[in-house]
């Protein structure tokens, strides 16, 4: 008889853009989810040439196709252990995912939303002011929440800076804590010669951990950072634990990246590290 049942393995349903050129979203969270032994069911949320970070590109916004695509995942009766969104394209599309974590997070279903809009106290280029509101709104259903300062102070109508206090630190946390998410992971935060992801959840007191500053930041980190938080939490890894594991190879491919002579905005050569995550 056919065996029809999807469900036998691991799966994360990947909410994110494909950018053909620059390292982020789906191009580095895919192969790094499928190299942790979990299946990567991707939804695009919109096609780019390559990133927003360059001077120019194409975006084709996909939101027009995300139901009936999604439609075709509740006839083959998929179950996800993990929902990952990233970079939104649109507001409505932003109303698409909540409809989508409605219909298929479960009691068992990580949800961990990068609530991707910006960096260097900066939103992105297609990011509005209706869009940054709208993703306040889809941060209620994350289980895990990772933004960077610049995304923490957005989604906490709190105004953007580069040093900060742990005092400081621990009020945002606890904002973004008070709008649904037990585990929130504030990322890139500069600290001299160190980069500290400050780590908020409901099990214990704040930790942070810190690696060297090597270089200059590139894209696509914090893609490659949900990435391998989200496969370790369908895997069972403790928070803290995956947490250093994502900074560390971040650091590593950073420092790769350099020795290679690779322009910033090709975000990080991942590929040539990817092993280490076996
Ligand atoms: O890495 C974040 C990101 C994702 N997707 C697109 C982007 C960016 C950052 O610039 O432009 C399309």
């Amino acid at each position: 008889m056919k065996n029809s049942c999807h469900n036998h393995q691991k799966k994360i349903a990947l909410i994110n853009d494909y950018s053909g050129f620059g390292r982020c979203s789906i191009a580095v969270a895919l192969p790094i989810i499928s190299m942790m032994k979990v299946q990567c069911c991707a939804v695009p949320t919109a096609i780019l040439s390559n990133h927003t970070g360059f001077d120019s590109y194409f975006f084709d916004d996909y939101t027009d196709h995300m139901e009936t695509y999604i439609k075709e995942w509740e006839k083959l009766g998929l179950k996800f252990n993990g929902i990952c969104s990233g970079f939104l394209g649109s507001e409505r599309q932003i109303e698409i995912v909540k409809g989508f974590m409605q219909r298929f997070k479960t009691e068992e279903t990580i949800v961990l939303v990068d609530p991707v809009m910006g960096d260097y106290g900066r939103p992105y280029a297609t990011y509005t002011p209706d869009m940054c509101q709208a993703m306040k709104s889809l941060v209620q259903y994350a289980d895990i929440l990772t933004p960077n300062l610049t995304e923490a102070c957005i989604l906490t109508d709190t105004p953007y800076k580069e040093r900060w206090k742990q005092s400081e630190l621990k009020e945002m946390s606890k904002k973004l804590f008070q709008m649904g998410p037990q585990k929130i992971v504030i990322t890139g935060i500069p600290q001299r010669s160190f980069v500290a992801n400050y780590c908020y959840w409901s099990k214990k007191e704040p930790h942070i951990i810190r690696t060297h500053k090597i270089g200059d930041s590139r894209s696509g980190t914090g893609d490659v950072f949900a990435a391998i938080l989200a496969a370790d939490a369908v895997n069972g890894v403790e928070f803290i634990d995956s947490v250093k594991k994502a900074s560390r190879f971040i650091k590593n491919c950073i420092e790769r990246s350099s020795q290679m002579d690779i322009p910033l905005t090709d975000g990080v050569c991942f590929e040539e590290l990817l092993y280490k995550l076996k």
